[in-house]
């Protein structure tokens, strides 16, 4: 019925092997008794719960051999959703589990010949390695792996794809980094809007140019929410929660454009924790921002640019 009516695969990632604070398994489940489901289908789209994916092969203990068997696994069921022409929603579980969503959207790509761009909402880079990591939690890692850096072990399967170019990562509500990533981000130039950045240009100007370029380059842009880009004030469930973060009216606004730029081809919502949670508060903030980012608006009709409004 709506003309931008798209067909969403929710797919369920309960992975919290990439941490140590247990909980982010409960995620999916959170992100389903809030309402996803029913939220998304409201809006109009077509929306199928593939359930949860289980890893492709031993998956105990923390660490890399753990996080690569849920990799290979949601890679290939991300892939499956894409070559079904429908919009992968990886629903987490901790950030790790982006190393299997991008690596399946990096694989589409390549098919299509467009190139990938990945904006990570998040108040870390995720850019460590092995080497440079102080808490040795591969949720702290899944970027430079998707990247390249050196110190991996294999996480995916072969034929691994080219490597994904840092220059198409854009790290956007930065404000807790390490000093190692934070060399590694400078070094491989990886975008950057800080919250330093958004306290004093807003949001919408940074998105903005972000926007702008993946429309010229044609690129397909993946979207990975951590839970810790919204302030610990209005998404307490999460296992690492910094001062700072993006406000419900910024978090809105990015997924309003978001929407409205049409660009967005897949989507981790990632780092939820509802043993952390207070009743749901997170979950049900989570699933506001998504279905913000599937169309949902204040008026059922466009909100119009600033210069039309003053015409009026
Ligand atoms: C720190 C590390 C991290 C998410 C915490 C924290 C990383 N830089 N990532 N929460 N999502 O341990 O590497
Ligand atoms: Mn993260
Ligand atoms: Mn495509
Ligand atoms: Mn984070």
């Amino acid at each position: 019925n709506r003309a931008d009516a798209r067909r969403i695969a929710l797919i369920g990632a309960p992975i919290e092997v990439g941490t140590s604070e247990p909980g982010a398994l409960m995620g999916p489940a959170a992100l389903r008794t809030a309402g996803l489901v029913r939220t998304l289908s409201d809006l109009g789209h077509t929306i199928v719960d593939h359930g949860d994916v289980a890893p492709d092969g031993p998956a105990d203990g923390r660490g890399l051999q753990a996080v690569a068997a849920w990799t290979r696994a949601l890679s290939r069921a991300v892939e499956a959703a894409f070559a079904a022409g429908t919009v992968p929603l990886a629903a987490g579980g901790d950030h790790s589990l982006s190393l299997g969503s991008v690596d399946g959207a990096m694989r589409h790509c390549a098919r299509e010949g467009r190139p990938l761009f990945v904006l990570w909402l998040d108040a870390h880079a995720d850019f460590n390695t092995p080497e440079t990591s102080p808490s040795g939690n591969v949720h702290g890692m899944p970027l430079a792996a998707l990247c390249g850096e050196p110190g991996f072990p294999s996480l995916f399967a072969e034929p691994v794809p080219a490597p994904l170019p840092p220059e198409n990562v854009h790290l956007f509500g930065l404000r807790s980094i390490d000093a190692g990533e934070r060399a590694l981000v400078t070094a491989r130039r990886v975008g950057v809007t800080d919250m330093r950045t958004i306290d004093e240009f807003g949001v919408v100007a940074p998105l903005r140019r972000v926007l702008d370029r993946v429309a010229r380059e044609g690129a397909h842009l993946h979207v990975s929410l951590d839970v810790d880009f919204l302030d610990p004030s209005i998404a307490p469930g999460v296992g690492t929660t910094v001062p700072g973060g993006a406000t419900f009216r910024e978090a809105h606004l990015i997924m309003e454009m978001l929407h409205d730029s049409g660009l967005v081809r897949s989507l981790d919502v990632v780092e939820l924790n509802p043993f952390l949670d207070d009743r749901g508060r997170s979950a049900r903030v989570l699933v506001e921002l998504v279905a913000s980012l599937f169309g949902r608006r204040i008026l059922d009709r466009p909100t119009p640019a600033i210069e039309a409004v003053s015409s009026d």
